[in-house]
């Protein structure tokens, strides 16, 4: 017999949040959710390791995984609970980082094509590099209010101490991630670590407003380091999951 997902997080304790009427839909017919990660280093780490596991639990259950490298998102940074502005990184270094964590999320998902729930990886540079920018703030800016993305737990702390424009547009891009998915693959939920609830409420927002749409959000307990603070590619004391980054096998790598 399937899995139940939400229960199945549940008794592992996962959930950090779910929207009302996220299970109703997962109980109802094979669903479609995603996951995004940016690639703003080279591997994957132990803190992307439990939203790539719900993205497990969610295909045992029957249902349908999309990862999103974001080529397009890593290009920006995402501001979320982030006390200072991000360097951007390079189109070059970028691309190598999309390629090496693409390798390292097929070894966790079943890709098999004759499968209704084959897992997808997708980059949201494809939909994003030619978009532009005049289009963009004229389809997708008109419908969400400046009020309402400074209202953000995420980004409220920059509203004080500072945030460009550039990462301010965040939100907006990985919401339109969202609504592309919804559209193009009939995506309905959006997955991640309890820091992406405002990004990914952006998309719910930006679906019901042009498409008339529900979708969803679900989000899982951040790993923290010993000390509270969370596991980043930009921060210190992380846990790789690339083998030669940090070997399963040896004790020396666990000081
Ligand atoms: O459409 C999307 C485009 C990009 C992203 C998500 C959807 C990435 C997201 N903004 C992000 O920054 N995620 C983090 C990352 O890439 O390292 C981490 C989150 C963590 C968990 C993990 O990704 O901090 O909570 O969601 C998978």
């Amino acid at each position: 017999m399937k899995i139940n997902f939400v229960e199945e997080l549940r008794w592992r304790g996962m959930i950090h949040d779910i929207m009302p009427g996220a299970e109703e839909q997962l109980n109802k017919e094979m669903t479609t959710a995603y996951v995004g990660i940016d690639p703003t280093a080279d591997s994957l780490h132990i803190g992307h390791l439990v939203s790539i596991m719900m993205l497990k639990h969610l295909q045992m259950a029957g249902h349908k995984p999309l990862a999103v490298v974001g080529g397009a998102t890593g290009m920006i940074g995402d501001p979320s609970f982030k006390a200072a502005e991000r360097k951007l990184l390079t189109v070059e270094e970028i691309q190598h980082n999309v390629d090496c964590i693409r390798k390292q999320l097929e070894k966790f998902l079943s890709f098999d094509e004759n499968d209704a729930n084959a897992a997808e990886i997708l980059n949201n540079y494809d939909w994003m590099k030619d978009y532009l920018f005049l289009d963009f703030i004229r389809d997708v800016g008109k419908h969400i209010t400046v009020n309402y993305m400074m209202a953000k737990d995420s980004v409220k702390k920059r509203m004080e101490t500072g945030i460009s424009f550039t990462e301010f547009t965040y939100q907006l891009l990985q919401g339109y991630d969202f609504l592309t998915l919804y559209r193009e693959k009939g995506c309905r939920l959006q997955m991640g670590g309890s820091d992406q609830w405002g990004n990914i409420t952006t998309g719910t927002e930006l679906i019901r407003r042009m498409e008339g749409g529900e979708a969803y959000a679900l989000t899982c307990p951040l790993i923290t380091k010993a000390d509270g603070t969370k596991f980043g590619k930009t921060e210190g004391g992380n846990v790789w999951l690339d083998p030669e980054k940090h070997r399963p096998t040896s004790s020396t790598n666990s000081g």
